[in-house]
C-alpha cells in the first residue's frame, strides 16, 4: 500500500501472534530497502489466543478443554518485538502504561513523517 501510495500515511495495526507469524526480517528489510516508512503498532496481549477460541469452537467437549491445555496459545517468553527494528535502523518504542501511549504514538509518528519506520509495542493487561 505504501508504494502505491507513498505520500500517505500508513499505519498498520496487528497483533503479537500475527506479527510473530510474517517474516519480519524480511519484511523490515524491504520496508527500509524500497523506502516505505510505516507506523507499525503491536497490540501485544502475549497469545496467540484465537488458536484458543478455535479449539473451544470446534472442539468443545475435546482433549484441550478436559485439560485446559492449549498449545500454541501462550506466548509469554516472546523476546522484545519492537526490538526487531534495531538492526535497520528503525524507531522502536514498548509502551507499559496507558499514560505512556499518547506520547509514543506522537514520536513514532513524526519518525515516520521523517522517513523511518516505528514500531510500538503495546503491552496489554489481559
Ligand atoms: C492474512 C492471515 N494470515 C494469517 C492468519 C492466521 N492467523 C490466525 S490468528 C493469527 C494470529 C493471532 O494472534 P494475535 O494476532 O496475537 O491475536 P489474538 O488471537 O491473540 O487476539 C494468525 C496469524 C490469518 N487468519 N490471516
Amino acid at each position: 500500500m505504501k508504494l502505491a501510495a507513498p505520500d500517505k500515511p500508513m499505519a498498520l495495526f496487528l497483533g503479537d501472534g500475527t506479527f510473530l507469524y510474517n517474516p519480519v526480517v524480511q519484511a523490515l528489510s524491504a520496508a527500509r530497502d524500497n523506502n516505505t516508512p510505516v507506523l507499525i503498532v503491536i497490540f501485544n496481549n502475549r497469545k496467540y489466543l484465537s488458536m484458543k477460541f478455535n479449539h473451544l469452537r470446534a472442539y468443545p467437549d475435546g482433549v484441550a478443554v478436559k485439560h485446559d491445555m492449549f498449545h500454541g496459545v501462550n506466548l509469554d517468553t516472546q523476546p522484545p518485538l519492537h526490538r526487531f527494528g534495531e538492526p535497520f535502523d528503525m524507531h522502536c518504542a514498548e509502551v507499559t502504561k496507558p499514560s505512556e501511549l499518547i506520547p509514543a504514538i506522537r514520536a513514532a509518528a513524526a519518525s515516520v513523517a521523517n522517513g523511518k519506520t516505528a514500531i510500538l509495542n503495546v503491552m496489554l493487561t489481559t
